[in-house]
């Protein structure tokens, strides 16, 4: 047999196993994983490693914000920096705004929106309100057309839910047999924390970090957990940020409350120290919940290596720091309750995670491959099709070079963005080709995949 592409001589490596070997692709599926297969088009792979596409789980882009503007990544800026870090598949958010529209109006509006991405993406629904109508017909209708889950945030003044909303959620959750994804902050403690701030003019980035303590994400995620295990509904906590909180979930799965959890690169490699910069130069690494130190970085990496945390996300959120809708909206000297929370991380997350974790010693090859890209695949019902390489999956594969280092700085990362938080770090391991499809999609920094090259995903049905 002949097959269209065979990537030849590569080291294939999926979550379980690490092996020398070719991969066949069809069309746009994999076809065989053997050895000396036979191809039109022949990539040669000596020297790479030869892995599933990163699946990004938690991603914001193109996405409504609550006054009326829309972020600034699009689908076409943010899929092209997917793939420059060799990422295949995004999980972004369609948000329920309080604009008179159902909830299942700006669903399908988001899924046409993605439209013009280049690589593969499914959608998380925000939930912002808990009215009769959502409950009752949005959320089993989203669920019906193919929602990856839907997602509540515990703090944010246009965001947040209270704990009866909340409970309605997971109800309506658990009928339409879908995983709800929480941001875990004390909404109230943290409206106080911030106005004792401002009452004593602490203004600058610095007080970002201040005014959200591990102890308001800890006492919320632990509120989760409980009104989660009292519906018997299965959560996901979203980008732990410290120990202290994964210690309540390790506790809470302990006692057989249905919960998984997430984190984010920023959390291993930034810390609350990088918004003590000066003047308003922190604004660049603020995020929510913050970075926190360096001693939770690594006391999180023992609680990934254990599996309490599972899955490595980015929460891409990029905010320019100069454009018109960026950090800098209301001028250099606004106050940090002012400047948008987020930072950007689709291209950087596997860079950053494979020479944090893999290089460091901190997780071997197979649970960097889980981590990124076939544990996210699983939770939102993608996997086999996403995540791994067999044959009938996806032709979605990143060939990596394990020895190439690599400065980051802004323009390899092909993304909307005017800055990264990581210019000028040097990580050791760096995608050199990503397939998406079947087809080339970023071959040594350069883009090759076009706007609409990539489709909506639902979740399988009886994953
Ligand atoms: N926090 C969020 O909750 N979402 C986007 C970015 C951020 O910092
Ligand atoms: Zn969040
Ligand atoms: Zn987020």
């Amino acid at each position: 047999m002949t097959y269209d592409i065979v990537i030849r001589n590569g080291t294939i490596v999926t979550a379980d196993a690490t092996f020398r070997g070719d991969v066949g692709i069809n069309g746009t599926q994999i076809a065989a994983v053997g050895q000396h297969l036979e191809g039109r088009e022949t990539i040669d792979a000596q020297g790479l490693l030869v892995m599933p596409g990163g699946v990004d789980g938690h991603c914001h882009i193109e996405q409504d914000e609550a006054d009326g503007s829309v972020h600034e990544d699009s689908f076409s800026t943010a899929s092209a920096s997917a793939l420059a870090g060799g990422t295949t598949t995004v999980v972004c958010f369609s948000a329920h705004l309080p604009n008179g529209r159902s909830l299942v109006d700006q669903f399908e509006t988001y899924v046409e929106k993605g439209r013009r991405s280049r690589i593969d993406y499914a959608i998380h629904q925000i939930i912002t309100n808990a009215d009769e109508q959502t409950i009752a017909e949005g959320i089993p209708e989203v669920v019906r057309r193919g929602v990856a889950g839907l997602k509540v945030f515990m703090t944010y003044d246009d965001f947040h839910l209270g704990d009866g909303d909340f409970l309605k959620v997971l109800e309506a959750a658990r009928h339409a047999g879908t995983i709800v994804s929480v941001h875990c902050e004390n909404y109230e403690a943290i409206s106080f924390m911030i106005r004792e701030c401002l009452a004593r003019n602490e203004t600058s980035p610095r007080y970002h970090a201040l005014s959200r303590p591990p102890c308001l994400e800890r006492e919320a995620t632990y509120r989760a957990m409980v009104l989660a295990g009292l519906i018997e509904q299965k959560i996901q906590i979203f980008h732990v940020s410290c120990p202290e909180v994964v210690e309540e979930i390790d506790r809470a799965r302990k006692r057989g409350v249905p919960v998984v959890a997430e984190t984010c690169p920023q959390y291993f490699v930034l810390t609350g120290a990088d918004m003590d910069r000066p003047g308003f130069e922190g604004a660049r690494y603020m995020c929510s919940p913050p970075p926190r130190t360096k001693a939770d970085s690594a006391g999180l990496w023992s609680y990934v290596r254990r599996g309490v945390i599972d899955v490595i996300s980015s929460d891409h959120c990029g905010y320019s720091y100069d454009g018109p809708l960026g950090k800098s909206r209301f001028g250099r000297d606004a106050p940090f309750s002012l400047v948008p929370n987020g930072i950007p991380g689709l291209a950087t997350r596997l860079p950053l995670i494979f020479d944090e974790g893999v290089n460091r010693g901190n997780i071997t090859l197979n649970q960097f491959v889980a981590l990124v890209s076939t544990n996210p695949a699983r939770r939102y019902g993608l996997h086999p099709r996403k995540g791994t390489i067999a044959p009938g999956a996806d032709a979605d594969i990143v060939l990596w070079d394990p020895e190439k280092t690599v400065t980051i700085t802004n323009s390899l990362l092909h993304h909307a963005i005017d800055y990264t938080p990581y210019e000028g770090r040097q990580v050791k391991g760096w995608p050199v080709m990503t397939l998406s499809g079947g087809r080339i999609g970023m071959r040594d920094n350069a883009i090759l995949a076009a706007e609409g090259d990539g489709s909506f995903v639902a979740p399988l049905k009886g994953n």
